[in-house]
């Protein structure tokens, strides 16, 4: 055993990631903003990279010995602007939420007012929602959905026309619609407003070719690298064509956001890896995952609705399905929903739904995806078989019901967490789900 490596120096360490590593080989990963990295990415943000200073830009560094790091970062950009075919990117923000709260520092002033998908409406906390930096430094104006789950677009040019806001945003981390781009242009410049899209969900999708595309239409695109494109961790912030044209200096204000206006050093290690990710996704075999993730999460709809789960939207467009839990639980069943789940070894998360009778914290949905299992090489047959999986778990569970009571609600999760624990239905769907993943490798 090499003396330096981690099994010798933290034992300990060494053997909690085995354990992740158990987890992520033997259950269903299902939250639709994970995903598995190749090795590439990952000998990446393992290398030597990461004990580097590098201050600033390529050719423009407040440190020395950046040659090599200049090098990595020239291609990270180049490799992004291909890909996604914009004049200008920033492949420095250390996730999404920095990426767009650099957008705002970019385009607004304090207090100035912004649109976005309100969050228990499938939003995400950086488009001005309450309690982000975003809605506390700037006037976050929310738009909402329709009772089909989709976005009330009248409502978005009536709120735009009263609010004049300086920026605009689409994107979501719950919405199984695909965003109609063209709209929220129109919108946006009806008011003069910056129009951004953050990408971080669908980038996958939209590279393969089965999603959209707000490249022609928004002035800003914003992404994390580690969903749907299946990078490290990490984000970057393009500007197009259309948003050099409203702006001539956008990309110079992007870049002093970011720094010196928001971070420090850029994470080498993380811009070698998403070098490699955009190589990886320049590649056909990409565009057949991406719509593969797609095919996948339609089939997993249609098995559920077939056991008589009711989906927000009735299905979905992309990659993510949202269970109305309600006709079965009442409010709040998206608590119950997962915990069963993460018994049976499924991963997900509880999520709100549209007008969610009950709270952010026991919501009445959960949110499933489809692009780590897909990763893993499952396709419709797997999904037939994981959608039966689920709503057996959903059928073994169907009997709880969330108290509304504080106390009750505490001493009920309790208890039920005890029984589920030993539900043998939820144990023989485990065992099962240990069986499917055993043809599926990890990459
Ligand atoms: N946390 C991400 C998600 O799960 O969708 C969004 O930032």
């Amino acid at each position: 055993m090499n003396k330096y490596s981690l099994k010798f120096q933290d034992k300990k360490i060494f053997s909690l990631i085995e354990d992740e590593k158990v987890r992520q080989r033997d259950g269903l990963e299902m939250i639709p903003s994970e995903n598995y990295t190749s090795a590439a990415v990952r000998e990446c943000m393992g290398s030597i990279l990461t004990n580097k200073y590098s201050e600033g830009y390529p050719k423009k560094r407040y440190y020395g010995g950046n040659e090599v790091i200049d090098e990595v970062e020239i291609l990270a950009q180049e490799r992004a602007k291909k890909l996604f075919g914009v004049p200008y990117v920033n492949v420095q923000p250390y996730s999404g939420s920095p990426a767009n709260l650099a957008v705002y520092l970019a385009t607004c002033n304090p207090g100035d007012t912004v649109m976005g998908l309100n969050l228990p409406d499938g939003g995400h906390l950086t488009h001005g929602w309450k309690v982000s930096a975003t809605g506390t430094f700037y006037k976050g104006v929310m738009y909402h959905v329709d009772e089909n789950g989709r976005v009330d677009i009248d409502e978005v040019w009536r709120l735009a026309k009263e609010h004049k806001p300086k920026l605009i945003w689409t994107g979501a981390t719950a919405y199984v619609y695909q965003y109609d781009f063209e709209k929220f242009v129109e919108i946006a410049q009806s008011v003069g407003a910056y129009f951004a899209a953050d990408i971080a969900h669908v980038a996958g999708l939209i590279v393969a070719g089965v999603h959209t595309s707000p490249f022609k239409y928004a002035h800003i695109v914003t992404t994390t690298t580690h969903k749907t494109l299946r990078g490290p961790r990490g984000g970057m912030i393009m500007v197009t064509n259309q948003g050099l044209k409203k702006d001539p200096e956008l990309g110079d204000k992007i870049d002093r956001a970011i720094f010196p206006g928001l971070q420090g050093g850029p994470h080498d290690h993380q811009t070698a890896a998403i070098a490699v990710t955009l190589k990886e996704a320049s590649t056909p075999s990409f565009r057949t995952y991406g719509s593969q993730i797609v095919k996948n999460a339609k089939i997993l709809a249609e098995t559920l609705k077939k056991r008589g789960i009711s989906l927000i939207g009735g299905g979905t467009e992309n990659h993510l399905l949202l269970l109305n839990l309600v006709p079965i639980f009442g409010p709040g069943g998206g608590v119950i929903v997962s915990d069963a789940l993460g018994v049976a070894h499924i991963t997900v998360n509880k999520n709100t739904i549209p007008k969610d009778p009950s709270s952010p914290f026991y919501p009445s949905g959960v949110r499933l995806g489809t692009p780590a299992l897909t990763t893993r090489g499952m396709k419709e047959k797997e999904m037939k078989i994981i959608g039966n999986l689920i709503a057996d778990c959903i059928d073994a569970v169907k009997v709880y019901r969330v108290p509304a009571n504080k106390e009750e609600r505490t001493e009920f999760l309790k208890k039920m967490r005890k029984e589920i624990a030993l539900n043998k239905i939820l144990l023989l769907v485990r065992s099962k789900v240990k069986k499917l993943t055993r043809g599926f490798i990890i990459p």
